[in-house]
């Protein structure tokens, strides 16, 4: 089947005829102070076309909304799911697809040092706050075929990963706050949300 490619964003137009599989949606992303966000994720069983369909759909609402790193749960899927794509160390920051981590029932198998970052999320949006992790991890998952991986991470790339295990815990980076640096953000976040409000 071939189909129109003016509906979908210009760098997917490049490969012309389009097929059925080459259209991804982009999918909602839950925000915070939503209960779905606190939900536990449940192991991923079947590694068939669904997982595929929403691995490549989060990997598009991922870049089209600025995300480096997004869990399932983001996008309600109380899944054990989660993508990363870090930036080059190029000038412009270019996220390199070849470069995309699909990281499947991940269980950390140890863990030394830690270190601080500041840290950004797509469910609680306008923040960024200093938060400790381990320094690096090692980690075994899955990959969409169901294949056994393992990797070893440091820097940026260790602290994405505890970021993301942390959503598949039903946990945002913000639980990790001290108590006098949760209350202000609370109260920031509430004055965001009414501002938002008042302009719809
Ligand atoms: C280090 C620390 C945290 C992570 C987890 C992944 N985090 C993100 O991908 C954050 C993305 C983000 C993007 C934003 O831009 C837009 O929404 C357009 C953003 O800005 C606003 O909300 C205005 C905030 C966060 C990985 C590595
Ligand atoms: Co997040």
């Amino acid at each position: 089947m071939v189909l129109s490619t003016k509906s979908l964003p210009k760098k997917r137009r490049a490969s012309n005829p389009l097929s059925l599989k080459d259209i991804f949606m982009m999918l909602p992303i839950v925000t915070y102070p939503d209960k779905r966000l606190k939900a536990v994720s449940k192991e991923v069983i079947d590694f068939d076309a669904d997982l595929h369909t929403l691995l490549d759909d989060m990997y598009e609402t991922m870049i089209n909304t600025n995300g480096i790193g997004l869990a399932a749960i983001q996008v309600n899927k109380p899944i054990n799911v989660l993508i990363i794509n870090l930036p080059d160390d190029d000038e412009e920051g270019t996220q390199d697809r070849a470069n995309l981590l699909e990281i499947i029932n991940p269980i950390i198998t140890h863990s030394e040092g830690t270190t601080v970052y500041q840290e950004g999320c797509l469910s609680v949006p306008k923040f960024y706050e200093d938060v400790e992790r381990f320094e690096t991890i090692g980690i075994t998952y899955q990959d969409r075929y169901g294949k056994a991986c393992s990797l070893e991470a440091d820097g940026l790339l260790s602290i994405a990963i505890q970021h993301e295990i942390d959503h598949l815990l039903g946990k945002l980076f913000i639980e990790k706050l001290s108590y006098g640096r949760r209350k202000k953000f609370e109260k920031e976040y509430k004055r965001m949300q009414k501002e938002l409000k008042a302009k719809k």
